[in-house]
C-alpha cells in the first residue's frame, strides 16, 4: 500500500515509523522471500497450484513476526515461548456461570431464525443442532468475533518462523488450495493468529476437507455465512464419527464407592453397569432407555472436587474440535442449556490456583513412580487425574483425582 502514496509522504511517514517500528521489523524478509521460493512454491506446485496462483497470493507477502510464539527461521533459534508461569486455570474459572447465561438467549434465538435449516442439516449429518450452536458460540460467539488476520501470511509466518514449520508447510499449500479455488478472496480469508479460519474456527486443511455450501450460493463460505458455517461444524462432527442418536454425556452423582481412578474413555462399559453399581442422574431421570445398552465412561474434569459425569462417545467426538475436557464439557452444557438453563449440580470446589510449571512437575514426579500421566505437559488430562488417585488408594487415603 505504501508503494502507491507520493513520495512527500513516504518520506514524512518513513520518518515518523522510525520512531514507532522495532528496529528489526523487515529483518527476515529476504529470508522469508528465500523460503517461499525455495520451499513453499515447489511445494506448492506439485500439490497442483499454478504459476497464475502463487504469483498472485505470494508477491509482497512478508512475516508478521508480531504474531505470539514464534521461535525464529527454521522453528529454531530462540528458545519456544512456552509460558510454565502461566496459571493453571481452575475449572470453576472455565465454566462461570455468567458465560452461559450470556451466550443461552443469542443461541436461542438463532435456533429459531434457522429452525428450517437446523432440521435439515441434522438429518443430513445427524448432529443436534444444540450441539452445533454450542461450538458456534464458543469458537467465535455465533460469528461476533473478530477474526483480523490474513489467514495466508498467518500461515506462511507459522512455516517459516513458528513452532510447527513441518504442520503449517501443509496449511499454507492448504490455503493456495482454497485461493485458487476461488471459494473466497484473499482480502476475505480470515484466520485467528493460530491460522483458525472463520466462525467455525478451520485451518486450511479442515476447510478443505469439513467446509460446505449449505446456503447453495456455490461458495463454501465460513466467514459470513451462518447457514455454511452451522453445517460445516456439522459435517466436521458427523466426519469424525458422531453417533447419531446419542447425547454427548450425563452429569451424574458418582458414589464413593465407584473409585476416580476408573475415569476414562479407555475405561468404558454399558451405561446399564454403571446403573447397577450406584451411579444415577443428577437430575433424578433415568438414563433414556436407548443409552443404556451403549457404553459410556466416567468424566471427572475436577476430579472429586466438581461434578462428575458419565460420557459417551460423541463427546470425545468434540474432542476432535479441540483437545480438551473442559472444551468439549463446555460446549456439551451450553447445548444442554439451550433447552433449561441450569448450572451444574455438583460444585467446582474452590482449589489453589497452580502453575503449568508445578503441574508438569507433579507429573514428572507421578511417572517417577511408575504411572502413565499421558506426557508431562504441564496440562492435566485424565491420565495425570487417575494416576494422582491411584497414587492416593496406595497410602491408604480416599482418592479425589485432583491435586492438593
Ligand atoms: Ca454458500
Amino acid at each position: 500500500m505504501i508503494r502507491r502514496l507520493p513520495s512527500l509522504l513516504i518520506s514524512t511517514l518513513a520518518a515518523v515509523m522510525m520512531f514507532h517500528l522495532p528496529a528489526q521489523a523487515g529483518k527476515y524478509d529476504a529470508q522469508f522471500r528465500q523460503f517461499l521460493n525455495s520451499e513453499i512454491a515447489p511445494a506448492a506446485r506439485k500439490a497442483g497450484i499454478s504459476q497464475a496462483t502463487l504469483d498472485r497470493e505470494l508477491k509482497g507477502l512478508s512475516p508478521d513476526t508480531s504474531l505470539p510464539g514464534l521461535v525464529g527461521p527454521g522453528g529454531k533459534g530462540a528458545p519456544p515461548k512456552i509460558n510454565f508461569q502461566a496459571e493453571f486455570k481452575s475449572p470453576a474459572r472455565y465454566f462461570r456461570d455468567s458465560q452461559f447465561n450470556a451466550l443461552v438467549p443469542r443461541g436461542r434465538s438463532l435456533m429459531k431464525k434457522h429452525a428450517g435449516t437446523i432440521r435439515r442439516i441434522e438429518a443430513q449429518y445427524g448432529v443436534p443442532g444444540r450441539i452445533i450452536l454450542a461450538i458456534w458460540a464458543r469458537e467465535s460467539g455465533y460469528g461476533g468475533a473478530k477474526i483480523p488476520h490474513d489467514a495466508l501470511r498467518v500461515v506462511a509466518t507459522q512455516a517459516f518462523m513458528g513452532q510447527r514449520p513441518d504442520f503449517f508447510k501443509g496449511e499454507v499449500i492448504a490455503a493456495l488450495k482454497i485461493l485458487q479455488n476461488g471459494d473466497v478472496s484473499r482480502r476475505a480469508m480470515k484466520s485467528s493468529w493460530g491460522g483458525a479460519m472463520g466462525q467455525p474456527q478451520f485451518l486450511p486443511s479442515s476447510y478443505l476437507k469439513y467446509a460446505v455450501d449449505f446456503d447453495g450460493d456455490g461458495k463454501r463460505n465460513i466467514w459470513t455465512s451462518d447457514v455454511d458455517t452451522m453445517a460445516s461444524i456439522a459435517h466436521y462432527l458427523s466426519e469424525h464419527g458422531w453417533a447419531r442418536d446419542r447425547d454427548w454425556g450425563y452429569e451424574v452423582h458418582l458414589p464413593d464407592s465407584v473409585s476416580c481412578t476408573r475415569e476414562g474413555p479407555d475405561n468404558r462399559q454399558k451405561i446399564s453397569d454403571f446403573v447397577r453399581e450406584g451411579v444415577t442422574r443428577v437430575s433424578g431421570k433415568p438414563f433414556p432407555a436407548h443409552e443404556l445398552n451403549r457404553p459410556g465412561n466416567i468424566l471427572l474434569p475436577g476430579g472429586r472436587y466438581g461434578p462428575a459425569f458419565i460420557a459417551t462417545e460423541n463427546f470425545y467426538v468434540i474432542k476432535d474440535y479441540n483437545e480438551s475436557d473442559t472444551y468439549a464439557l463446555f460446549v456439551g452444557h451450553l447445548a444442554d442449556r439451550y433447552g433449561s438453563n441450569k448450572a451444574f449440580v455438583g460444585t467446582w470446589k474452590p482449589m489453589k490456583e497452580t502453575t503449568r510449571g508445578a503441574v508438569r512437575n507433579l507429573q514428572r514426579r507421578l511417572e517417577g513412580l511408575g504411572h502413565d500421566v499421558g506426557g508431562a505437559d504441564g496440562l492435566i488430562g485424565f491420565k495425570t487425574r487417575r494416576s494422582i488417585g491411584k497414587d492416593q488408594e496406595k497410602n491408604g487415603f480416599f482418592a479425589t483425582c485432583w491435586v492438593g
